[in-house]
């Protein structure tokens, strides 16, 4: 029978392959695997707030409950102030990034970029959700606070990047730039166990997943491209949860797109907590992601925390495919 390889046991064999490892990324790393059991656990049991009549503004214990999604970002942050590893958070549920204090002659070399729970509206009607993760090295002094250049980085810069998605069982992809590992949570153990070593993703895809219902906001070449999945017979496949439907391609290969809309016309997704990581781990799977002007999502510059971006990601052929329609329908002035 084949030996299980728990997440702790996976990373800490990983770390062998760097002589001059601290070990602190790989403790990073273990932190976020015990983060994401507990907000793992809260999401399965959010339909019971409801039934328990715990949604009013205390808990058993006097607490006051919190949304799902601020719980998990609280949670996170606790794990990472607990940690020592990580110098600093920025996470979509904050206006500003946080710092965190550093344990007694130590200097955390890491920010953490977050979105806690991607996909958080889905959660009262049972729908799967996901927390996104990307860790960067900190350009700035160690011995100093972290500053905001710490978190403009480039994608390009991660050193690692992952997410966990909630669904019919909850597993963790991540990457730390050399190849992407995939743990489902086994529940009976309480640890995360290597499912899908060295994940690739198919070349050619019949999803493509894409809001819609925003056609008609779309700029023309989207609309072909569109058109064009539809003719080709390709299934369309959107949960809305942007962690789901990219996982979901990743296993089957398809297209993901959250183009620029009249509404959005920046893109809605963020590019530090959502476009970035998820990029860099379907690069890593072998695939492409590319904004709306062709350009490579992880080398676009990062100006502010915030910062929105269109993004189509996915299957190689795919995404190849999406920027052949840009180039022949694209009007020349724009
Ligand atoms: P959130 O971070 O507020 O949860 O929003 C991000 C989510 C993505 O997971 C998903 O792909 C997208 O928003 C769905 O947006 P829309 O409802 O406009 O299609
Ligand atoms: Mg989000």
């Amino acid at each position: 029978m084949n030996r299980i390889t728990t997440l702790d046991e996976f990373i800490i064999d990983k770390q062998k392959d760097f002589p001059f490892a601290t070990g602190e990324l790989s403790g990073l790393l273990r932190d976020i695997g015990v983060a994401a059991k507990i907000v793992n656990r809260e999401v399965n049991r959010a339909g019971l707030v409801n039934i328990l009549g715990l949604d009013g503004s205390t808990n058993q214990t006097g607490d006051e409950v919190k949304k799902l999604d601020i719980f998990a970002n609280n949670k996170i942050i606790e794990y990472m102030e607990n940690s020592g590893e990580c110098s600093g958070i920025a996470s979509e549920e904050l206006e500003d990034f946080i710092k965190l204090p550093s344990k007694a002659n130590k200097e955390a070399k890491y920010v953490l970029v977050v979105d806690p729970l991607d996909g958080s509206s889905n959660i009262d009607v049972n729908v799967s959700v996901g927390t996104i993760f990307g860790i960067y090295r900190r350009v700035t002094d160690h011995k100093q606070e972290c500053t905001i250049e710490d978190f403009l980085q480039p994608g390009n810069k991660l050193v690692a990047a992952g997410y966990i998605l909630y669904g019919t069982s909850t597993i963790l992809i991540y990457t730390t730039g050399n190849g992407v590992n995939g743990f489902t949570l086994d529940p009976s153990l309480g640890e995360f166990c290597l499912s899908h070593k060295d994940l690739t993703i198919p070349e050619y895809g019949d999803f493509y997943s894409i809001n819609q219902g925003y056609y008609l906001q779309f700029d023309l070449e989207m609309r072909r491209y569109i058109d064009h999945c539809s003719d080709s017979k390709r299934s369309l496949r959107y949960i809305g949860s942007m962690v789901s439907d990219v996982h979901r391609n990743i296993i089957y290969g398809g297209i993901f797109l959250y183009p620029v809309t009249r509404k959005n016309p920046l893109g809605k997704l963020r590019i530090l907590y959502e476009c970035n990581p998820m990029a860099m781990i379907v690069e890593q799977c072998g695939g492409r992601a590319i904004n709306s002007n062709l350009e490579r999502i992880l080398d676009v510059p990062v100006t502010s925390l915030h910062q929105k971006s269109p993004i189509m990601l996915g299957s190689k052929h795919l995404v190849n495919e999406y920027e052949e329609f840009v180039m022949k329908y694209r009007p020349q002035n724009k």
